[in-house]
């Protein structure tokens, strides 16, 4: 039997810190302490249909949507785990409507600030389907002794590190520090992340398309354009593509990663400004997408990292994946 065990998560991070020469290891320790909290949430979410832990806890969210036990659980572990650090001095997570201040018993001062939607798909979370957590880190902006909201309104183009963990068939631990995607599988034997899917690069053309098509009705004619081309037949540009939609933002984005295709969630009647968050979701998964060589795009076809936020739980269309698609998207939102 191997005793190679292969990259850990540690030493990738260590190694990318040595690329910065002046890096003290602030940033290395804030990520070794989400990894650890996201082993937490994975081992808790494994177990599930074991634990008295499924169903609903009772309580809302800001979003106004039924709150599962579950995400009450990964919200609070990420809370818990990162604000004694004294790496942060704030966080702001989708199930949280404000800041979240670190107290005054522990150290202050930290130079980061974490966003985090602490479980995504929720919907999926008792039917055994995929969920995951998305996570995005900026360095602090203003003077001000605690963390104010400019550190976190901030455009995608200042983040500094963003990624995600897919709780799947196997949990995968995906981020980028501007230096490349990397992916994690988690082993279970040793509890330990190992460099899986090194400096990953999604395919500039993909095969799929993934939009909830139930809302069809709801959208605009740009758009039943758009899901006609993709399902047109035409042998020259591979066409009919493939549908896929799971229904957790974080597992469609990451399937059509490895594989390559688009990611849709428009602007419909229902929900005209679109239904998922810039700033939880959209911005750190267009990060990942653009290190990997794709893109991201709102309906108005501007890049998704060059919005400026104005609110912690703003919405956004999102049009995400690889290079081509988000191209063919951008003519068709232009009217084309
Ligand atoms: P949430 O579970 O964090 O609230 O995220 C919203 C989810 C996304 O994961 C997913 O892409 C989308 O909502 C699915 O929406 P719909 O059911 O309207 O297709
Ligand atoms: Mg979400």
């Amino acid at each position: 039997m191997s005793t190679r065990l292969g990259t850990t998560i540690t030493k990738k991070i260590m190694e990318e810190q040595r690329q910065f020469p002046g890096a003290k290891g602030d940033f290395s320790g804030m990520l070794y302490e989400l990894v650890v909290a996201l082993k937490v949430i994975a081992y808790e979410v494994n177990k599930a249909g074991l634990m008295n832990i499924l169903g609903q806890a009772g309580t809302t969210n800001v979003q106004g949507e039924i709150q599962q036990k579950l995400d009450v659980f990964a919200n609070t572990t990420i809370i818990h785990k990162m604000d004694h650090t004294g790496y942060l001095c704030g966080m702001a997570s989708e199930e949280v409507e404000g800041i979240i201040e670190i107290a005054d018993k522990h150290p202050q001062g930290g130079k980061y600030v974490l966003l985090f939607d602490p479980l995504d798909g929720s919907t999926n979370i008792d039917v055994n389907v995929s969920i995951g957590t998305i996570f995005s880190i900026y360095k602090k902006k203003s003077n001000n002794p605690k963390c104010a909201m400019e550190d976190f309104l901030q455009p995608g183009s200042n983040l500094l590190a963003a990624g995600y963990a897919v709780y799947g068939s196997s949990t995968m631990f995906v981020y980028s520090t501007g230096l490349g995607v990397h992916g994690f599988t988690l082993d279970p034997g040793v509890g330990e992340f190992i460099l899986s899917h090194p400096n990953i690069k999604s395919p500039p053309k993909g095969r799929i398309y993934s939009v909830n098509e139930g809302n069809r009705a709801y959208w605009d004619d740009r758009m039943k354009k758009m899901v006609g081309y993709f399902t047109d037949e035409d042998e020259a540009t591979g066409r009919p593509y493939s549908s896929r939609y799971i229904g957790s933002l974080v597992a469609d984005f990451h399937r059509n990663l490895m594989l390559g295709g688009i990611f849709m969630y428009p602007p419909d009647r229902k929900s005209p400004g679109g239904k998922l968050r810039l700033m939880y979701e959209a911005i750190p998964l267009a990060f990942i997408a653009e290190q990997a060589g794709g893109g991201a795009v709102n309906a108005n076809g501007e890049r998704i990292l060059e919005i400026q936020p104005e609110s912690l739980h703003q919405r956004t269309p999102l049009f995400i994946g690889s290079k081509e698609e988000v191209e063919i998207s951008k003519r068709f939102l232009a009217g084309g």
